[in-house]
Formats: structure tokens, C-alpha cells, sequence
């Protein structure tokens, strides 16, 4: 225990704070612990930077942003009531339609009226003595709590290309994840994207039928598989409301928590047509299933890898009419799913439009920004606009931007520096009271399901700590060394450690990010994550140190 082990007088509950727990974060993840945490009579608000609910879904509003998994599977399952009052219209929902659902939600459950929005917060400084966190935003306003709770997402940060002369363009420029209220026109415009991750490509197909020219500079391009969307009839929506139970039971199953379960058979233990047969089912079936649903050796073993890679590039081949730019489009540096595959529709098609170029950074360097354009190594482009798909500083970003400091002043970005380390991806050493939800080294995969399971332990371990009447809590350094070795084990394996990408903590706009974390995020499955979890709870935490 640390300092005076006064349990007796301690109390979660203190009348003095403004708040039992404070979440930062009004995505998916934040309204549900306000939900939570409200149901189970703690005093607890959300601090929201934006003006409005939907986290992911309020800032990444570019054309063509819509869900890639199957929009009955990546939503909340946790009210039967909204299951069955809410109606999708399309199989992966435009993000239009996911913010209504989300406001939807922040209305039926009355969440609004806890969630202080336009609230920047700035800092997070861990009291000791109080054995509080003290919050202050950017205006100046500061708030005290027990419990700090982060929501703030895996992908937040956005982070622009450090380029030169990128403040010197005259035109107009967006970021996907800071995409404007205004409607955006694009009707008689020339239009450059940079970037070809999973925004970049949702834009791209989508802005490449209305601009007067769009140009792609692509630095890497990924292996996109078809998302086949289509629209849900009424009859449909009501099978998937009698199967939701079900459904949401087999994505627990599942290693990734979607509605695909990997193929239990081996690449080369089938005949080369059954293998074939089996792609090309998988490539005509809806989203992630030929990512999430392959055989159980795609994403681990090279050679299998390889074989799954030839059958994209072939398919890469042909789509594009031009086999030079067919060849661009084909990635040469790793393979199939080692980085996350963009769901597209027509994206390869768009390369045979008149209106449509695609530059290869690889040949032809952007070397700056100018006034009118961008400049290659070959030639200036001239663009009216400029959108920059380029990501974000995953992971820790959100973390990053934030002055966090726990025991002794020390900051979390200092702490996280030296090494990325948590508890079950939950709770960080040094920083007691702090609770992360989807925080650095968790479960990938989908999202609002293992959200919902992050949010309900979190609920769980604070009722914990007021029925026992206990006012601290941090993992003990023995725990967060079992985490790492866990994590390590559980990622060996995955072709995808050997790659960079946001997963594995890369990004080369960002300082101190241009090596590859392996641990940034766990490789394990749900049922390994959600067993490890369980049993931590189970056993009173004794992982934990408690005060
Ligand atoms: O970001 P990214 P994203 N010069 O990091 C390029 C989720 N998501 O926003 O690959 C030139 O994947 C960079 O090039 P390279 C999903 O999990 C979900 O697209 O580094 N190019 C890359 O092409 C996804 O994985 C949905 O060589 C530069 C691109 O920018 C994650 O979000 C939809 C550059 C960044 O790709 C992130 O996707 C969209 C530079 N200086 C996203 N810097 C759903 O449908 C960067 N790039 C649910």
C-alpha cells in the first residue's frame, strides 16, 4: 500500500470532489461507461472535446466514411431495447447514419446531460495526498475526481505529413479525421489525397466521381478486399434481430470478436481448386470475412501468406485496366493482412477513370508543399485542394497530447517513452486511479465489442473498491511484467509484428515513432483476453495494490 494505510476513514465517495469519476470521451466507449457507472449511482461526467457525441464517428466524417464490419455486430449489444427499436439501412452504415445511432443513444439514455462538450483537457495531474486527479481544460476550467477514466479512442490523433512548406498551400486542405460540418464541394475541382490507408481509400472511390481530376500520391498501397454493402430490407433486419443473441455470442467466440471465425483448416491441407473455390467464396462475401475468416494459417505462416497474396494481386490484375498502374497498386513489402485491409468498392476500378492519377511517391518524392500545389521530385501539381489521409499517431496519441502525471510528477508520456507498459491494457504503474478503456496494448479486432467488456470490468472494479471501501488503486509492477510477457507470447506468432503500420505503433510523421513497438497491441484472442480479465476480478484483484 502507499502512504498512510487509513482505510478505515477512506472513502470512495468523497463529498468534496466534484466527481466520483470523470471519463474523457463521449465515442462509443466514454457513453457507455457514463451509462455504467451512472446506473451503478457513482457521480461521474464526460469531458468531450467536440461539440457533439460519436468520438470516431463525429470527427471522421470525410465522403465515403462508413463502418467496415457488418453494422448489427460493430454496434452496442448491451440494451435489448435499442436492439430491436434501432433499424440499419445498410450492412456497413454510412457514418451519417452511425452518428444519428449514437446521438440516438445519448438521448434515449439521457446521457447528454452529464457530457460537458468543447471540453479540451489539457492536463491530469494525480494529487497524491488527496489521492485525486485533478483536470484542467484548455479554458482554464479544472475539475477533481477520484476515478479517471480514458475514452478517447485508439485512433484520434490525426497527424499530418512533415513536409515542407505544408502551411504555404493558398487552397483549401482537409484531414479525414478533421473533416468540416460544412458540406465540402468537389464538382469542378482538382483534388490531391495523400495516403491509401483504409481513409484514404474510402475517399478516394468516393470523391473520384465527382471531382473534375483527383491524384493520388501513394507512399505504400495496401491489399483492399471487396466490402459488397448492400442495402438491409425490412425482412432481413428482422432475422438479424432474432439472431442477435446469437451473433453476439459467436463474435465471443471468435479470436477477433467480429462475425467471421477463422477456417480451422490449413492453406496447402486442401486441393489448390478447393483453396481457390474458397477465395474467391470469401471475396464475393461481405467485409472482413476473407480477412477474419481465412484459413487459420493466412496470417501466420509465410508461405500460406504468400499463396493468399498471389490471389489478391491477381485480382488486383484484373480490375485495373493498366497493368503499370495494376502493378503500383499491388503492395511489394508485406502481405495480405499483415496490415489492416481497407474494405473498398470499385477502389481499383477508380484507376481506369480518365479523371484519375496515381503517383508513386517510391519513384517520384513529394519534396514540398507549395502555394499552388505539391511538388515531386518530377513536377509541381497543381490542386485546388488538398486532402491528407495520413493517419494518425495511434495508439498513445491520445495519451500524448495530454499532460498526464501520476506519482512524483512523472508523465505518462515520459513513463511510456522508456517503455509501453499496462495491466490487461487497463491500468498503468505510477498512475493510480487512472482506468483505461481500449487502452495501448488491448484487443484490436472489433471494437464496440470489446468496449462493452472493457467498460463493464472497469464498472465492476470501482463497485469493488466502494463496497470494500478503498480509495486507490494501481497494479503492482509484478502484474505489468506478466502483461508484457503475456502480450509478447501471445504476438510471436503474427506475420504482422514484421511490418510497419499504425498496429505496430509506426508512424513516421511522428518523433520518437519511426520504429516498431511489437506489444503495442495484444495478439492474443477475446476468449484469451476476456479469460485473463475475468480471472483478475475473480480472484479480488489480486494483482492490484489497493488503499
Ligand atoms: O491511416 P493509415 P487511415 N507521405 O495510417 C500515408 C481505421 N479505419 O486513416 O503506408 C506520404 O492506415 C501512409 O503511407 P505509408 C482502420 O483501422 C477504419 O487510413 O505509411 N504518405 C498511408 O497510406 C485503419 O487501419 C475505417 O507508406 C504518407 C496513409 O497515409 C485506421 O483507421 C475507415 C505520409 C495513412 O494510412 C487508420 O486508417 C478508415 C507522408 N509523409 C480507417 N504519411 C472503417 O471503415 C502518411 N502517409 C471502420
Amino acid at each position: 500500500m502507499r502512504g498512510t494505510a487509513d482505510v478505515s476513514n477512506s472513502k470512495f465517495v468523497d463529498n468534496l470532489l466534484d466527481y466520483d469519476v470523470v471519463v474523457i470521451g463521449a465515442g462509443i466507449s466514454g457513453l457507455y461507461q457514463l451509462y455504467r457507472l451512472r446506473k451503478a449511482g457513482f457521480r461521474v461526467c464526460i469531458l468531450e472535446r467536440g461539440t457533439g457525441v460519436g468520438g470516431t464517428w463525429y470527427w471522421n466524417r470525410y465522403p465515403g466514411a462508413r463502418f467496415d464490419s457488418e453494422s448489427y455486430s460493430y454496434a452496442y449489444s448491451f440494451s435489448d431495447e435499442l436492439l430491436e427499436e434501432w433499424d440499419w439501412s445498410e450492412h456497413f452504415a454510412s457514418q451519417p447514419e452511425i452518428l444519428r445511432y449514437l446521438e440516438y443513444v445519448g438521448s434515449k439514455f439521457d446521457l447528454l446531460k452529464d457530457i460537458k462538450f468543447g471540453s479540451d483537457v489539457r492536463s491530469a495531474t494525480y494529487e497524491e495526498k488527496d489521492k485525486h486527479w485533478k483536470i484542467t481544460l484548455a479554458d482554464g476550467m479544472a475539475y477533481t475526481t477520484r476515478m479517471l477514466v480514458t475514452a478517447m479512442g485508439v485512433l484520434s490523433e490525426p497527424t499530418f505529413p512533415n513536409i515542407k512548406g505544408i502551411d504555404s498551400f493558398q487552397g483549401d486542405f482537409f484531414h479525414t479525421a478533421r473533416w468540416p460540418k460544412d458540406p465540402v464541394t468537389f464538382e469542378g475541382k482538382d483534388v490531391a489525397v495523400i495516403g491509401t490507408g483504409a481513409s484514404g481509400v474510402q475517399t478516394i472511390q468516393e470523391i473520384s466521381k465527382q471531382v473534375r481530376h483527383l491524384t493520388v500520391f501513394q507512399r505504400r498501397p495496401n491489399w483492399c478486399s471487396p466490402l459488397n454493402n448492400g442495402p438491409i430490407t425490412s425482412s432481413e433486419m428482422k432475422a438479424i434481430k432474432s439472431d442477435y443473441k446469437d451473433m453476439f455470442a459467436r463474435c465471443a467466440e471468435s479470436q477477433g470478436g467480429f462475425i467471421w471465425t477463422i477456417d480451422p483448416r490449413g492453406t496447402f491441407e486442401v486441393t489448390p481448386e478447393e483453396r481457390i473455390d474458397f477465395w474467391e467464396t470469401l471475396y464475393h462475401g461481405r467485409g472482413m470475412n476473407i480477412y477474419q475468416g481465412n484459413f487459420r494459417d493466412v496470417l501466420v505462416d509465410s508461405r500460406a501468406n504468400e499463396a493468399m497474396s498471389d490471389f489478391m494481386a491477381k485480382k488486383i490484375r484484373t480490375r485495373v485496366d493498366d497493368p503499370e498502374i495494376a502493378d503500383l497498386l499491388i503492395p511489394k513489402d508485406h502481405g495480405f493482412g499483415t496490415r489492416r485491409v481497407p474494405l473498398e468498392t470499385g477502389y481499383y476500378e477508380t484507376y481506369n477513370r480518365a479523371n484519375v492519377d496515381l503517383i508513386d511517391l517510391n519513384k517520384t518524392p513529394i519534396l514540398e508543399i507549395t502555394p499552388e500545389g505539391i511538388l515531386t521530385s518530377e513536377k509541381e501539381h497543381k490542386t485546388d485542394q488538398i486532402i491528407y489521409a495520413t493517419g494518425f499517431n495511434a495508439i498513445t496519441g491520445s495519451f500524448d497530447r495530454i499532460d498526464i502525471r501520476g506519482v512524483g510528477g512523472l508523465t505518462l508520456k515520459a513513463q511510456w517513452d522508456r517503455k509501453l507498459e499496462t495491466f490487461l491494457a487497463v491500468q498503468v504503474v505510477n498512475f493510480p486511479n487512472f482506468l483505461m478503456v481500449m487502452g495501448p496494448q488491448g484487443l484490436g479486432g472489433n471494437h464496440p465489442r470489446n468496449i462493452e467488456y472493457n467498460v463493464e470490468w472497469i464498472t465492476s472494479l470501482l463497485e469493488y473498491m466502494r463496497s470494500e471501501n478503498l480509495s486507490e488503486v494501481e497494479p503492482t509492477s509484478e502484474a505489468i511484467r506478466f502483461w508484457s510477457n503475456h502480450i509478447m507470447e501471445k504476438s510471436a506468432a503474427s506475420l504482422s509484428n514484421k511490418v510497419d503500420s499504425w498496429m505496430t505503433g509506426v508512424n513516421h510523421n511522428v518523433e520518437g515513432k519511426d520504429t516498431r513497438l511489437i506489444g503495442a497491441r495484444y495478439g492474443g484472442s477475446v476468449q484469451s483476453y476476456r479469460g485473463l480479465c475475468d480471472s483478475v476480478a475473480a480472484g479480488s484483484y489480486k494483482e492490484m495494490v489497493f488503499s
